[in-house]
């Protein structure tokens, strides 16, 4: 059977970096509500993995709003921190949400197993799960990765989270010194979205 193409969505975040690149990468004819009006409050994200906790949103906004859903759980994993922080990537920025708290954290994390550290290249990774959930309890979820390394220091204003202190596998600027249109087609996002691009 051919897929019913989506019309108009719901994108679940209450993330502005998350939102503005998805955003970027869904068709511009498609209709895209997003809980910056709604102001709909996160649900508690009590899964223990990207695609427990993306599903858990995706159905969370769906239900609230009777919409098709579209939610994004995302982290960054550090291989020498035994890949944390993982899907407690946004925890370890605090209740504001601070990312220079979190990437402090980080670097004091990884000090604690190496002091040397930033003589090294520590591999990392990105982890995006996208889950599609349509009011009829129908739903979709698929992963995306981006490999990479830990800069040793923060670089770049661009982007949000940990994009300062990632540095894509084969490149040399961080996330954060891209130009975002550079980040969003290659990232950890996109490479989730190709698979669930057919539904739009
Ligand atoms: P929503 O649940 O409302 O979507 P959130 O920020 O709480 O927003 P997550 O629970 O998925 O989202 O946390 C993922 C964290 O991982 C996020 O806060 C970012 O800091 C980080 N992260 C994910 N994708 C990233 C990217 O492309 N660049 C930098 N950091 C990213």
């Amino acid at each position: 059977m051919p897929i019913k193409k989506i019309k108009e969505i719901f994108i679940g975040s209450n993330n502005k970096g998350k939102l503005k690149e998805i955003a970027d990468l869904l068709p511009k004819s498609l209709k895209i509500y997003s809980n910056l009006e709604d102001k709909i409050p996160s649900p508690i994200e009590t899964g223990t993995t990207f695609k427990q906790n993306s599903l858990l949103k995706a159905k969370y906004f769906s239900e609230k709003t009777n919409k098709i859903c579209m939610s994004d759980d995302s982290g960054i994993e550090i291989d020498i921190l035994d890949k944390a922080p993982g899907v407690y990537s946004a925890d370890w920025s605090g209740k504001k949400r601070n990312f220079n708290l979190a990437i402090r954290k980080v670097f004091r994390e990884i000090s604690k197993k190496d002091n040397n550290w930033k003589k090294k290249s520590l591999s990392a990774r990105f982890i995006c799960v996208l889950t599609i959930y349509w009011p009829n309890g129908k739903f979709v979820s698929k992963i995306g990765k981006i490999d990479g390394r830990i800069s040793n220091m923060k670089r770049g204003k661009n982007g949000f989270g940990y994009d300062p202190i990632f540095i894509p596998k084969g490149k040399r600027l961080t996330f954060g010194e891209m130009e975002p249109n550079k980040k969003y087609r290659i990232d950890h996002r996109y490479n989730a979205f190709k698979k669930i691009k057919k539904y739009f």
